[in-house]
């Protein structure tokens, strides 16, 4: 198992489109491994495999109080069955330090194949749907920050960057 290096906006690699996966072979079980030890030591509640500068769909969750609960999510799939938008205060592993209001759809239905390349369907609620939509934005190289004003977008974007030249 490894931890690896996490990207932080604005990084170009973060607009990266992912590749769906061919195959589930012991290399992808090798990233998914990596992917939640990852995800465990930054303490976040998913990561993309975008994040990590691999550009596969692959996904890793864990919404439990106890963090001994996680799920995968390969070549995920996601349809609408709720359009009504929710608003909750969403942070990034990619944007450390910065919580903003996002709204998305409150319903949706995801199918996707699991750590064993079987597939599986869900319908998520309250948390995980929040953070399977942000996870699936990562797949397609957008990150929660594109959902705010410019302004805010750039004011976070200067901060980090300033951050990460005097650190
Ligand atoms: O750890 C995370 N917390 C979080 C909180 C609200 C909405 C989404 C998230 S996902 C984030 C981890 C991360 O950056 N995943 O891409
Ligand atoms: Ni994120």
């Amino acid at each position: 198992m490894a931890i690896l290096d996490i990207l932080e906006f604005p990084d170009p690699q973060l607009r990266t489109i992912a590749k769906p996966v061919k195959n589930v072979d012991a290399s992808i079980k090798q990233l998914v491994d990596d992917m939640i030890e990852t995800m465990y030591d930054a303490e976040g509640i998913g990561l993309a495999a975008t994040q990590i500068n691999v550009h596969k769909q692959v996904i890793v969750i864990d919404v439990s109080e106890e963090r001994d609960q996680a799920l995968v999510f390969i070549n995920p799939n996601i349809e609408v069955v709720d359009a009504e938008l929710h608003e909750y205060q969403e942070g990034c592993l990619s944007v450390p330090g910065y919580y903003e209001e996002v709204s998305r759809p409150v319903g949706v239905k995801v199918n996707a194949l699991d750590q064993n390349g079987d597939a599986f369907e869900m319908q998520p609620e309250g948390l995980l749907a929040v953070c399977i939509q942000h996870e699936i934005d990562h797949l397609n190289g957008k990150l929660f920050v594109d959902y705010l004003s410019a302004l805010k977008r750039n004011r976070i974007k200067q901060k980090l960057q300033k951050e990460r030249r005097t650190a």
